[in-house]
């Protein structure tokens, strides 16, 4: 009798061990995986079109595992290219606030000096965070005036981010703005819920809690904090994710932040770990707000870096080109467009399985049959801002909605891939 509970017991402790991870026999696998991200990353930099990722740099910073040189170099990438595309923004009178945090955050973790990084308008030179704390002021001033900030609340999170981890203090009515939002549930994503902006918002927000600055409504910022907690863990699946597939990384990267502990996040560590080796995360963007995650750490970290001592071991091997043949089987795609007014327009496309949805828009275009579009380039890359001579502006709350077979798309049109006959509606959409 209690030899068979002994049994019991090791094969139920063997279940255990398996379910939660197995951890000390996958800790040698999680180190490769974090090495292959990592490199990933470090190969984006290289094969990258457009202007260079600060988010992507920031990963890279807050890694175990360090390519100084190819770091150092991107910085400067950073200080030139960036800097210049924030430098028209800016004299343009364009809201840049979510790249200019993301900027200040980039610097920060490269322990780069903020204080020599100014802008010029109106032939005024000003530091950074002196251009990111007017832009705050603004979106701050939007919010009061028409209940939304001019660009969305994923980047006045990284706004009140971006300043407070390079320690300047945060304005009260711009942190309090923040506050009502979390509280009245105004993160939106489109139509649904935005956990990417719960995440972002509540990494903020602690900043702005340990800072001690906030002695106002402190107790306002404490619910804040505790309700946007309370989300990100309610929005927990039951296969670990947090939202989705993308917003998971920012989800644990905030519970970290605000407290909880790591053996609490286990599952959707386990369910990211799932996804990078199953190459979900093929985006570079994808991978930059993920890889933290997994090495535990999160954006606030940046706050106390002393960037002293730092590995220098990541190297790329070239790695050799694998031609990919073109697949022989076709699938027909429907593609539906519906335009502001309603009206719709159904075209059909037979496309080599596996090409991206880009592609398929782009042999449909082709085709001449009345059928256009247009794109525009962003850190995750291109954005679907044009179809048939319609545009949906970020000025007037639209843009160009995509579904599958009546889902919404987790991933862009450059991403996502068509691997089956499906219809799929683009509809301009307001948010
Ligand atoms: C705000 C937001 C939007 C807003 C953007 C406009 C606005 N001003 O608010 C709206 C609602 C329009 C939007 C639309 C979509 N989004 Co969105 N969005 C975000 C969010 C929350 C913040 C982006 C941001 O401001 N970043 C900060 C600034 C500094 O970076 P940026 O690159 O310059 O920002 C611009 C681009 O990111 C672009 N953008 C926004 N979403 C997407 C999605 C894709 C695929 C691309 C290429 C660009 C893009 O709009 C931003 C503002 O101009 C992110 C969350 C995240 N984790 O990043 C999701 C996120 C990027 N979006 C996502 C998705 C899936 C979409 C849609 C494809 C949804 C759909 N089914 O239609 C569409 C895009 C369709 C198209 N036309 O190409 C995913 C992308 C995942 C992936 N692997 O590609 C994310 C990560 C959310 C998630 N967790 O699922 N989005």
């Amino acid at each position: 009798m209690r030899l068979y509970r002994m049994v019991s017991l090791v094969i139920i402790a063997g279940l255990l061990a398996l379910a939660s991870g197995k951890p000390c026999e996958t800790q040698t696998s999680n180190n490769e995986l974090f090495l292959s991200l990592n490199k990933n990353l470090l190969r984006s930099l290289e094969t990258r079109e457009g202007l260079p990722n600060p988010s992507v740099h920031l990963a890279l910073r807050l890694s175990d595992y360090h390519n100084l040189a190819k770091e150092s170099e991107h910085l400067n990438k950073l200080k030139n290219d960036l800097h210049n595309d924030i430098q028209s923004s800016l004299s343009n009178s364009q809201s840049a606030v979510g790249l200019l945090a993301l900027y200040t955050l980039a610097l920060k973790s490269s322990c780069y000096d903020l204080n020599t990084i100014t802008f010029t308008v109106s032939e005024k030179s000003e530091t950074l965070l002196t251009h990111l704390k007017k832009q705050m002021e603004l979106e701050k001033e939007h919010i009061a005036f028409s209940h939304r900030p001019l660009t969305n609340y994923y980047q006045y999170s990284l706004g009140v981010l971006g300043l407070c981890v390079s320690g300047i203090r945060v304005n009260n009515h711009v942190s309090n703005k923040l506050i009502k939002a979390a509280e009245h549930e105004h993160f939106k994503h489109g139509e649904t819920e935005s956990i990417d902006t719960y995440a972002m918002a509540g990494m903020a927000l602690q900043c702005v809690n340990d800072a001690g600055s906030h002695v106002q409504n402190a107790a306002e910022l404490n619910t804040a904090l505790s309700k946007i907690k309370q989300k990100l863990l309610a929005s927990r699946r039951t296969d670990g994710h947090i939202g989705n597939e993308f917003s998971t990384g920012l989800a644990v990267q905030a519970l970290l932040a605000m407290g909880s502990h790591v053996a609490e996040c286990a599952a959707s560590m386990e369910a990211m770990r799932t996804d990078a080796r199953s190459n979900t995360y093929h985006n570079a963007m994808a991978i930059s707000q993920i890889l933290p995650a997994l090495q535990q750490k999160s954006y606030l970290t940046i706050k106390n870096r002393e960037c002293l001592n730092e590995d220098d071991t990541l190297v790329l091997e070239p790695i050799d080109p694998v031609e990919v043949l073109p697949s022989q089987t076709k699938v027909s795609v429907t593609v539906e467009v519906v335009t502001s007014s309603g009206t719709a327009a159904h075209y059909t496309v037979d496309v080599p399985k596996g090409r991206s949805l880009l592609e398929a828009l782009e042999l449909l275009k082709g085709k001449n049959v009345g059928f256009t579009f247009d794109k525009e380039t962003s850190l995750w890359g291109p954005f679907l801002s044009m179809v048939n001579g319609e545009q949906a502006r970020q000025s007037d709350r639209r843009y160009w909605h995509l579904s599958s077979d009546g889902t919404a798309l987790t991933e862009g049109i450059n991403d996502f891939k068509i691997e089956a006959t499906q219809t799929i509606s683009i509809k301009n959409t307001v948010y």
